[in-house]
């Protein structure tokens, strides 16, 4: 494994892989949007769950045990995503997946992450492994709910929790975001689909995880058993490190569009297009 800390230092055979892959995939967690605004689950909490972590908040038990204090917890999350945008390493990657759909090739996304910047940023998403925040289902008969959008500031932590709405289909339930918590299970699709892309992948990139939550981080390794090269994009060393055939040290929003220029797959924003 080789870390890359020295941005004006790229090697030549990590800039190799990346400009000679047809089929590359891509793993993003939390970390991909840190640069948007949005914390990642590592970070201490605020506001009225300062008490809680992430992994305190995100179970069924805890919902079960204060509906409206994990509720509140979501539809605060879902206002500060709404409120913010894609940042630069989600553009790269969707400018990316184009380039390589014209030339016959195909990039896949799959992400832990709840939120739409991938999407925003013009990407399509193979999959999103944990669910997805906007969605909404009743926790009792599983009926999906449409919501309107969340009527918080999202730079502003509420100072009170609300209950969650009663289901309209069976009249007994709440509902619950679409979201996977501790505990259940992953959408099938969405996990064979990372799965079936990991393996006929040519290059894997995996992008801000901690690589602590499985089954998730158990997909870089499908890479492995058939020798395709691994790369990870984060600041800090994760779990994965060791795996990888390189790790690039810093920030996804700064580190990919500078890595996907200097391998000639993005065109650079400062040649004047
Ligand atoms: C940057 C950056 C920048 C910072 N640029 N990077 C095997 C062993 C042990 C335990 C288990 C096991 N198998 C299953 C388990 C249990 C459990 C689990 O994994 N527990 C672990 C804590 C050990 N897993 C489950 O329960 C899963 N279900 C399951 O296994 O079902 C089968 C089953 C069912 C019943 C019984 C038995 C088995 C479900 C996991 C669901 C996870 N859900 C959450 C919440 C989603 C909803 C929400 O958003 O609230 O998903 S938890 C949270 O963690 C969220 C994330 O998607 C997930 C992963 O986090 P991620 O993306 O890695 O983020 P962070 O915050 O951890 O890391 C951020 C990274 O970014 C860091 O590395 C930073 O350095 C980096 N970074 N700035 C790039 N600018
Ligand atoms: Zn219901």
């Amino acid at each position: 494994m080789r870390r890359i800390s020295d941005v004006d230092d790229l090697p030549g055979e990590l800039l190799d892989l990346i400009a000679s892959a047809r089929r590359p995939a891509v793993l993003s967690g939390a970390g991909i949007s840190a640069e948007s605004g949005i914390p990642t689950f590592r970070e201490v909490q605020t506001g009225l769950w300062e008490r809680f972590s992430a992994q305190d908040l995100a179970t069924v038990e805890a919902f079960e045990a204060d509906p409206a204090l994990v509720w509140t917890w979501y539809r605060w999350r879902q206002a500060l995503i709404d409120a913010v945008d894609p940042n630069p390493g989600h553009r790269a990657l969707a400018e990316w997946q184009h380039r390589l759909a014209a030339a016959g090739g195909r990039l896949s996304i799959s992400t832990q992450n709840v939120d739409d910047l991938h999407e925003r940023a013009g990407a399509e998403v193979l999959g999103h492994l944990h669910g997805a925040i906007a969605a909404h289902r009743c926790a009792d008969c599983g009926a999906p709910a449409q919501l309107p959008p969340p009527r918080y500031d999202g730079s502003v932590p509420p100072a009170e929790s609300e209950d969650p709405p009663a289901c309209e289909s069976c009249d007994r339930g709440k509902l619950r975001p679409g979201v996977v918590w501790f505990g259940e299970m992953l959408p099938m699709e969405a996990f064979e689909a990372a799965a079936e892309s990991v393996r006929s992948a040519d290059l894997v990139l995996v992008v801000g995880t901690s690589g602590i939550v499985q089954p998730a981080a158990s997909l870089p390794l499908l890479a492995l058993e058939r020798g395709t090269a691994l790369v990870e994009v984060n600041p800090e060393d994760t779990e994965l490190t060791e795996v990888m055939d390189f790790a690039v040290r810093g920030g996804s929003g700064e580190m990919l569009p500078h890595l996907l220029t200097a391998a000639g797959v993005l065109e650079d924003p400062q040649d004047g297009h």
